[in-house]
């Protein structure tokens, strides 16, 4: 059967009759019977990735991409006169994850399973996952995201275990999504999920009863954690999941034909960041209910699990209260006052225990000494982890430190999202650089070649045609192609510093204002969530859509400066920003950012680089040469030396620099307030002025003067292109396949 007779046997009628749902449910149907029956690596060892968030994005293009069968299907409903796009926009993105750390899940999952690993992720099965951003008023509103429908990827299993928290046991349901490798095997993902979840407890906004678990236990993705309620439910649906991953494991395992006590000969755990963390004591519970000693239970998980940490901040830094988890579950307790009362016997070093002298959990601590691994996300990230953050532990273990720099994977950062690039790759430097991303080096030796160079910037072009009309059809905005497009896209934390950005805009607004015309007219182009409990977060929001309002409607100004707020910025709409972007905003505080995937989306889709010497920008920076990006602002070394001697003082830029403080100013301007709510511009001016933490200002100089160089360089169109071209061909390193490959050299061993 041809590719049109196996839709349409689903069908039960002619493609060109049948409405766009019809077909995605269709292809939905034909994709999950090609995934069941291809080849699975199972049998030995096998890795369980159990983390909190798995940002999947759409999955019906990429999985066709995977099989093999996206061209074809493409091709088919061209004749029968379809368009995959408006297919794609039939399925609903699941909104599992909050951004960096969920993605990445995503994307290692898409490697473990094309490299032919055996490995599978564990996590819950969020009803309404990350809440949907809605804009009114130029602030944000929060609204759930419902993505479950009658026909889904999720396929409901028989697997049911039981979990138990103080007076209460659910059933834990395992519901799996098919994770399709490239030309490859295919893995699991495992999402666990009670069925009496109730989405219709959400009252106004995404507002629910947090106290009634039965009903609440997987509705959303991390509940607001700003009051206690929120936090205790957090802790719910953690120890819902390592304990129903933890069973999980173990029956696989003894399956497979483990005595337990050779567990880490059938599975290895990678524990994402401290979110599953109580996998650690509940795998010693469950091993001593099956019957093992306490010793011998502890000994064989600390060979079995593994930990990444993903952030230095120490508010991101997981410590939960002893009397909360007494007061969810109890039965883990016994085990953690054991294994702190271990690691005090051994080291009188009181940072290093697990329960403090506040009756505080510190989970990484658990992770650290009971754990085989433990990794950074970037070069830098390790280092500061190693010689900082972490030091006290790399003492006792310098050999459980590594380092594993992030990646993305390229089927869909490059072959899904931008097919014509993919496509100019194919037949310029041939097709193995999709199995072999190193081979995107080859780019290279046409860094002199008029042709290609045209064709980058003419691709380009297309990409932002692309985008202006999907802004002007979903947000009625207007853009022009032809200025440059500078975007920043990542979830809005002041360490990231989109308040740098937006302080550059109000400056250039005043110059332009003032009679100082810019060399090129700029599109600067943002998207960012904000946590619904992050005030300061929410007012650079409100900030960012004010300074939209007033100066896309300025005739003085909008020729040459305009600014857009991407509403509801997620993983679809990052596939159609990242292709079109020129200039990639990587502007964390050095030091802070760990690693930062988007960084590497934009590069490998040829933009340049404006970002500080922070995270995974150094190895950007060094791949490509000081010629192709352009980096600014203090190191990561002056940086924690400003925290050591608390010598910042960001009062003294606003009194000393005329341009800060006019933009600053400007912020309670007479005509922000005219579009803008007083309380939450007053508010940001004043954390500008007075607290600054992440050192906005100190950066405020050097920001300037390396995004004006960047927009020079712009315009000499050969070089720019050159400079894309550079991006591209070095971008290899930073495919996720490559960062598996390393986690299973020096990790895994699968
Ligand atoms: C913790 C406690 C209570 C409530 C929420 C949390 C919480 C939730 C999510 C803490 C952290 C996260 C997510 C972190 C994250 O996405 N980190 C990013 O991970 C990426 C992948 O390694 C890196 O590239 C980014 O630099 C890092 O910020």
């Amino acid at each position: 059967m041809n590719i049109q007779e196996r839709v349409e046997a689903y069908l039960k009628k002619p493609v060109a009759q049948a409405s766009d749902r019809e077909i995605y449910d269709s292809l939905l149907a034909l994709v999950q019977e090609m995934a069941a029956g291809k080849e699975r690596t199972d049998g030995g060892k096998k890795l369980y990735y159990i983390s909190a968030e798995f940002l999947i994005g759409k999955l019906l293009s990429n999985n066709m991409i995977n099989l093999g069968i996206y061209q074809e299907v493409k091709e088919m409903l061209e004749k029968n006169g379809k368009d995959i796009c408006a297919i794609e926009e039939v399925e609903p993105e699941p909104s599992l994850g909050n951004g960096g750390l969920g993605r990445l899940a995503a994307c290692f999952l898409d490697s473990i399973a094309t490299l032919g690993l055996a490995g599978d992720g564990i996590g819950l099965n969020y009803h309404l996952g990350l809440f949907k951003q809605e804009f009114e008023d130029h602030l944000q509103k929060e609204t759930p995201n419902p993505w479950l429908e009658e026909k889904s990827w999720l396929k409901k299993t028989d697997t049911v275990y039981p979990v138990q928290f103080r007076g209460l046991t659910v059933h834990a349901r395992m519901y799996d999504i098919e994770v399709t490798g490239y030309n490859s095997t295919t893995n699991k993902l495992h999402l666990f999920d009670i069925d009496s979840v109730d989405e219709s407890i959400v009252e106004d906004g995404i507002a629910f009863d947090k106290e009634d678990i039965r009903k609440n236990l997987t509705l959303f993705l991390y509940p607001d954690d700003s009051d206690e309620q929120g936090r205790l439910l957090r802790i719910y649906q953690q120890y819902f999941m390592v304990s129903s991953g933890a069973q999980l494991i173990l029956d696989e395992c003894t399956a497979k034909g483990s005595n337990l006590y050779d567990l880490p000969d059938y599975a290895v755990i990678q524990i994402n960041d401290t979110h599953p963390t109580m996998v650690i004591p509940e795998l010693i519970r469950l091993l001593m209910e099956r019957g093992m000693e306490m010793d011998d239970a502890i000994d064989v998980v600390s060979r079995t699990c593994a930990y990444t940490n993903h952030t230095i901040l120490a508010e991101a830094l997981e410590k939960w209260p002893v009397y909360y988890l007494k007061k969810v579950v109890p039965q883990l307790m016994p085990i953690i006052e054991v294994l702190d009362d271990k690691v005090r016997r051994k080291y009188a070093d009181e940072s290093v225990a697990i329960i403090d002298r506040n009756e505080t959990v510190h989970m990484a601590h658990i992770d650290i000494h009971y754990g085989f691994s433990v990794n950074g996300v970037a070069a830098l990230h390790t280092e500061i982890l190693k010689n900082s953050e972490l030091n006290n532990f790399y003492r006792i273990y310098p050999e459980k430190f590594n380092n594993k720099t992030n990646g993305i994977t390229f089927r869909r950062w490059l072959l899904h999202c931008n097919p014509r690039l993919a496509a100019f790759l194919d037949e310029t430097i041939g097709e193995g650089y999709k199995k072999d991303a190193a081979e995107l080096k080859k780019l290279m030796a046409y860094k002199e070649d008029e042709k290609v160079l045209d064709r980058l910037l003419a691709i380009k072009h297309q990409n932002k045609e692309d985008l202006c009309a999907y802004l002007k059809k979903t947000q009625g905005l207007e853009v022009s192609p032809d200025t440059i497009f500078d975007i920043q896209v990542k979830r809005l934390h002041e360490y990231k510093r989109q308040q740098l950005n937006a302080l550059y805009i109000i400056d250039k607004y005043l110059e332009i204002k003032a009679g100082r015309i810019p060399a090129a007219p700029v599109t600067a182009i943002f998207g960012a969530k904000a946590a619904p409990a992050y005030v300061i977060a929410k007012d650079i929001i409100h900030l960012i859509l004010c300074l939209q309002e007033i100066i896309n409607k300025d005739p003085d100004v909008n020729k040459y400066l305009r600014v857009i707020m991407v509403e509801n910025y997620n993983v679809t709409k990052a596939g159609k920003l990242i292709p079109a972007c020129d200039i990639s905003e990587q502007i964390s505080l050095a030091s802070k950012e760990a690693s930062g995937t988007g960084n590497m989306k934009f590069m490998l889709n040829g933009a340049v680089t404006l970002g500080t010497e922070d995270g995974a920008n150094v190895e950007i920076h060094e791949a490509v040469g000081d010629d192709n990006i352009f980096v600014f602002g203090a190191s990561s070394d002056e940086v924690i030396g400003h925290y050591a001697k608390a010598d910042y003082v960001s009062r003294d830029y606003y009194e000393h620099n005329e341009a800060i403080r006019a933009a600053i100013d400007f912020i309670t301007s007479e005509e922000m307030l005219k579009v803008g709510c007083g309380e939450n511009l007053n508010r940001l001016r004043n954390e500008l002025i007075n607290k600054d933490w992440f050192m906005t200002l100190l950066d405020f100089d050097s920001y300037k003067e390396a995004k004006e160089k960047a927009l020079v360089a712009y315009a000499d169109r050969r070089k720019w292109a050159q400079m894309a071209l550079v991006n591209i061909a070095n971008a290899g390193f930073f495919s996720s396949d490559r960062t598996i490959e390393e986690y299973n050299r020096d990790i895994w061993h699968l």
